[in-house]
């Protein structure tokens, strides 16, 4: 029979576009490693989802002005797209707000209920009488009780670094209105945690799972408390229980289970319903599900605790390759910093096969790594050009002039040839090796090695000597023939991490795509081949100039956190409007505008108004009160210090009851999307001319 294989990667959160750091983290090793295991001849699925629910993407959702199901849509659609682009081929990518997961959210929930791990207890949160809602951690703001700080944020102050809970807050205020909060009872249910320690001990101890995973989990399973696992609000799974509204289940309840349930929809769309039990309630299936590292307490202990206390014969976690953090030039990806790098930008330059090998064989396994330019063009360059195409190119096309187009018959072989034959299988075995134990990296220097072998036996046996004399032609059909073995193996071993460039090499030599790793099919003797195509060009170093001088730019702007992520459409071109300016004013008329630098020395929200901030800012000699209508894109503490261009002769307005002194000036793109002209080199009051 043959074995099955169950690959899950970590569902992402559908509140913004995926980057290099979540690709590297749980996506790509788990598509490489699934791409592998089918190669092997095993039954495999593989089982992603948008991760849907949750306050941040509530938040984020109602700071870009979309209710939680056109936020979730909007990027459920993005990041499959970019899924595609990279050639990560799930077979399923479902989302957490498919209907059927509320159903296995519910089982488990009523499950663990009856078998007394979950409990109700009473707890005092901070409630908005005017929004009519408890909120969260993430929407309140207020003074801390720490250092006095009025900016901190619910869960942190971000000035003295002190935590603690929300309520502990002085004058705690909603974050998007301001409105005042108080102090009010609620009930919510907590798993009990603490009751599946042993358990969850025993269990570890069967696993051979790398050691700083294990040693970070024990530790952590000594400290399992009962966590509460509703929140008040109404984006979610609902409680599953009479007369409760206005809660639902925590969004890492629910989302583990998304697994399940999108491989149940996986089965429903196959038209065989019930065909996600033959995965997930056989005890014969290997699950493997990858994640980062951030993610692993929850898939190491508490999502394998709530299978373990419901009553289904579920599959317990068997593999869990956790990756560390893939950084870019040094430094966590940041978009609210500029540090950043668009996917989807990026990939209209560059080839999946390009990215997909730079992080394959930088993959952060055992510590973080990161992603640089330079490295990239290096990678790209001397490998993916100079070692695997050269050796491709060079072979085909020697193939095309001397050996009429035709794969050649191998004569008898010397002991060098033979040499390069078990020299190949040894690396092959090497790399299936690799593969085999999530050894990603190793994988792809493996692939290199059997290119630099192929070079090196092409220079070493000089077909091209070896074509000028008829008795030596024979010879030089055994360089070919094995050249073109190599490039077959080549084509199969290197299909993980290149699927492209692998299928056209396949292509390129009339064979078959996803043969199995056992029974590799060689071209036969005599096959006409098609012209070679270049597998991979250069990346010249002006083009990574260019990318540099691009992230050095976008950072020194510091973008403000802005929650509405995306990026401009790139069919809204922002010069667009330039161009159709007809209404000209005079010079005289731009003379008498008086712009100034304005230093931001508070800002705060405008009560009622979600897109009012009221600022106070200095200009050389006096303060002003300035109302801007940029609430809606800048956390007010982001402001803070930041020296921006300000209109400073307009006549005052009144802007719903605060007086504002002058105009804040902000670059928006078509799409509203908004970024503060900064100029911090000067001091406040500077004429801007
Ligand atoms: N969405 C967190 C993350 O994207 C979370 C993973 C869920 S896996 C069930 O890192
Ligand atoms: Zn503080």
């Amino acid at each position: 029979m043959t074995k099955k294989t169950l690959i899950t990667s970590a569902l992402p959160y559908a509140n913004g576009p995926l980057h290099f750091g979540h690709i590297a983290g749980a996506y790509l090793p788990a598509d490489i490693y699934s791409r592998f295991i089918r190669l092997q001849g095993e039954d495999t699925l593989f089982i992603c989802g948008s991760d849907e629910y949750g306050i941040a993407v509530a938040l984020s959702a109602e700071l870009a002005g979309r209710t939680p199901q056109q936020h979730v849509d909007h990027f459920h659609a993005i990041n499959s797209d970019l899924f595609k682009k990279l050639n990560i081929v799930f077979d399923h990518y479902s989302r957490t707000s498919w209907p059927g997961h509320k159903e296995l959210t519910h089982q488990y929930f009523k499950d663990l209920l009856a078998n007394g791990y979950i409990e109700q207890q009473e707890s005092e949160q901070l409630y908005s009488e005017q929004e009519n809602r408890f909120l969260a951690d993430r929407y309140v703001v207020g003074t801390c009780p720490k250092c006095g700080f009025e900016h901190a944020r619910g869960d942190e102050c971000t000035s003295c670094g002190a935590s603690f809970d929300a309520t502990d807050l002085k004058n705690p205020r909603s974050k998007l209105t301001g409105s005042p909060l108080v102090r009010k009872k609620t009930i919510h249910w907590f798993l009990r945690l603490d009751l599946f320690k042993d358990k969850l001990l025993a269990w570890l101890a069967t696993k051979n799972w790398k050691s700083n995973v294990v040693n970070f989990i024990k530790s952590y399973i000594q400290d399992l408390r009962p966590r509460a696992i509703t929140r008040d609000m109404s984006w979610g799974v609902p409680l599953p229980l009479e007369g409760i509204t206005g809660k639902v289940l925590y969004v890492w309840f629910d989302a583990p289970i998304g697994y399940l349930s999108a491989t149940k929809e996986w089965a429903e769309l196959k038209g065989k319903p019930e065909a996600w039990k033959e995965y997930w309630c056989d005890p014969e299936t290997r699950l493997v599900q990858f994640v980062g590292k951030d993610n692993i307490p929850f898939h190491a202990a508490i999502f394998p605790a709530m299978t373990m206390g419901q009553n289904q014969p579920y599959k317990l976690v068997d593999e869990l390759p956790a990756n560390e953090f893939y950084n870019l030039e040094g430094k966590q990806f940041s978009k609210s910093d500029g540090w950043y790098i668009d996917l989807a930008d990026f990939l209209t330059r560059y080839s999946a096969d390009q990215i997909r090998y730079t992080i394959a064989s930088n993959a952060p396994e055992n510590s973080d790594s990161e992603f640089t330019w330079k490295d990239f063009q290096i990678k790209c360059n001397s490998d993916l050009v100079g070692k695997f195409g050269n050796f491709i190119h060079r072979t085909l096309v020697f193939l095309q002039n001397n050996c009429a187009g035709k794969v050649p018959e191998k004569g008898p072989l010397d002991d060098r040839d033979r040499q390069f034959l078990q020299d190949l299988e040894a690396l092959v075995a090497k790399c299936e090796h690799a593969y085999s134990g999530f050894h990603v990296r190793q994988a792809a220097s493996i692939i290199m090695e059997i290119a630099a072998l192929g070079n090196v036996y092409f220079d070493a046996k000089k077909p091209w000597q070896l074509a000028k004399n008829e008795a030596t032609r024979q010879e030089m059909n055994t360089v070919i023939a094995l050249c073109v073995e190599c490039i077959q193996t080549l084509a199969l071993v290197a299909s993980p991490i290149l699927p492209d460039a692998c299928s056209t090499i396949c292509q390129m030599l009339a064979i078959p795509q996803g043969s199995s790793w056992k029974n590799r099919e060689a071209p036969k003797a005599g096959t006409q081949l098609p012209m070679p195509k270049t597998l991979f060009t250069k990346i010249e170093d002006e083009q990574i100039a260019k990318e540099i001088a691009l992230l050095t730019h976008t950072t020194e702007q510091n973008k403000p956190e802005q929650p509405k992520s995306e990026q401009p459409k790139p069919t809204e071109p922002a010069t667009e409007k330039a161009a159709t300016v007809d209404n000209y004013i005079s010079f005289d008329d731009v003379r008498k505008l008086d712009l100034r630098v304005a230093k931001i020395l508070t800002a705060e929200r405008v009560p009622k108004s979600k897109k009012l901030l009221k600022l106070q800012v200095e200009l050389g000699t006096e303060k002003r009160t300035v109302v801007s209508g940029i609430g809606h894109q800048f956390e007010p503490d982001s402001l803070i210090n930041k020296h921006v261009v300000m209109v400073a002769n307009l006549k005052p307005a009144t802007l719903m009851g605060v007086e504002s002194q002058g105009m804040l000036l902000v670059g928006a793109s078509p799409e509203d999307k908004m970024q503060l002209i900064e100029l911090n080199e000067l001091p406040p009051g500077s004429q801007v001319s």
